[in-house]
């Protein structure tokens, strides 16, 4: 017979739906989603007893975890409220989940703002941006050098598939930033008119390897050719505590619908679904090695990427298991 599963409420599997389907995207984004999904988690859980409580809110946990595998801000998300929860009762481990979710959302609006003031002073008044995908810690240090009164001007890439450049662009253009739109081949060309490369990421490697959008590693090779200063901004839930023991980074890989509509596959396969003969990658992310990146910026200060281990193994000393595999 098989065991029943722990309640996990429908918001938490509508949020992991969001998250699989990138209507809620971006590391930090995805990590908040994830951190307010727990707290509604206990706000309605019907358990009556410590022990189902928190197998509900593992259940939960286990379902979030499982929508996308690159950014990091997701595991760390969940590792934080569930390794801080605390009490004996059901209404006390209610609060304590509530508490620390919000502590959690705290904490990164407080990161993104903090980093922004270290990023934005890499930016002179007058200087150009070179964006890639849509990376909100990228935006908080462009967001900071126009707080402080600096004029700075971006040339955007569209980033295919998803095209998430428009999303940087709609925020650069509410901001009144002047934007050049370009698509990721007119890449190489425009970097002689930028001043920066500007990126975010979803995870740091011990190393100090940059995971991030597929098309970053190609980009950060090109801006060291063109002598253009690799920026990456990433708060520090970005960094991967598992790397720290030699385990790699899993690069998502998304469906091939995001790259080639039926009709775009039927013109090249003359209608043939069956046609074994096409493949079609589409890898989300990819990672640049730390010769191509000059300085991870973080809310702890900014940080040449060799050095990164150092404030990981700080923040999170020795990693053990998982909380929801227990
Ligand atoms: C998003 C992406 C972003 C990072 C950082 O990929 O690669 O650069 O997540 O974003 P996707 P932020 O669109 O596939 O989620 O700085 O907002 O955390």
């Amino acid at each position: 017979m098989d065991e029943e599963q722990p309640d996990v409420a429908p918001v938490v599997e509508a949020t992991a739906d969001d998250i699989a389907t990138m209507e809620i995207r971006g590391a930090a984004a995805i990590g908040d989603a994830a951190a307010e999904a727990l707290a509604t988690q206990a706000e309605r859980s019907d358990a009556s007893t410590p022990a189902a409580f928190r197998d509900q809110l593992r259940a939960a946990a286990k379902e979030l975890y499982e929508t996308r595998p690159t950014a990091v801000s997701l595991p760390n998300a969940l590792r934080y409220v569930l390794r801080g929860i605390e009490g004996e009762t059901v209404p006390e481990l209610r609060e304590s989940t509530i508490g620390q979710a919000r502590e959690f959302q705290a904490d990164l609006e407080q990161a993104q703002e903090r980093l922004g003031e270290v990023g934005a002073n890499r930016l002179r008044d007058g200087d150009v941006v070179m964006t890639h995908c849509h990376s909100t810690d990228a935006l908080s240090c462009v967001e900071a050098a126009l707080d402080a009164g600096k004029h700075v001007e971006a040339i955007v890439k569209e980033t295919r598939p998803r095209k998430q450049g428009h999303i940087t662009a709609e925020q650069l253009r509410e901001w009144d930033v002047p934007v050049t739109l370009v698509v990721d081949n007119a890449a190489r060309r425009y970097l002689d008119d930028a001043d920066h490369v500007l990126v975010g990421a979803d995870s740091i490697a011990a190393d100090g390897s940059v995971i991030n959008k597929i098309g970053t590693s190609g980009l950060a090779v090109n801006a060291r050719e063109r002598g253009v200063p690799v920026m990456v901004a990433a708060q520090t839930i970005k960094l991967h505590p598992d790397t720290m023991t030699g385990h790699t980074v899993e690069i998502e890989m998304r469906d091939e619908s995001e790259v080639l509509s039926e009709t775009e596959y039927a013109d090249i396969t003359g209608g043939d679904r069956a046609d074994d003969g096409l493949t079609v990658e589409n890898p989300a992310f990819d990672v640049t090695p730390p010769r191509h990146v000059d300085a991870i910026v973080t809310e702890r200060g900014q940080f040449p990427p060799e050095s990164i281990v150092t404030l990981m193994r700080e923040l999170f000393g020795e990693t053990t298991g998982e909380p929801w595999e227990v």
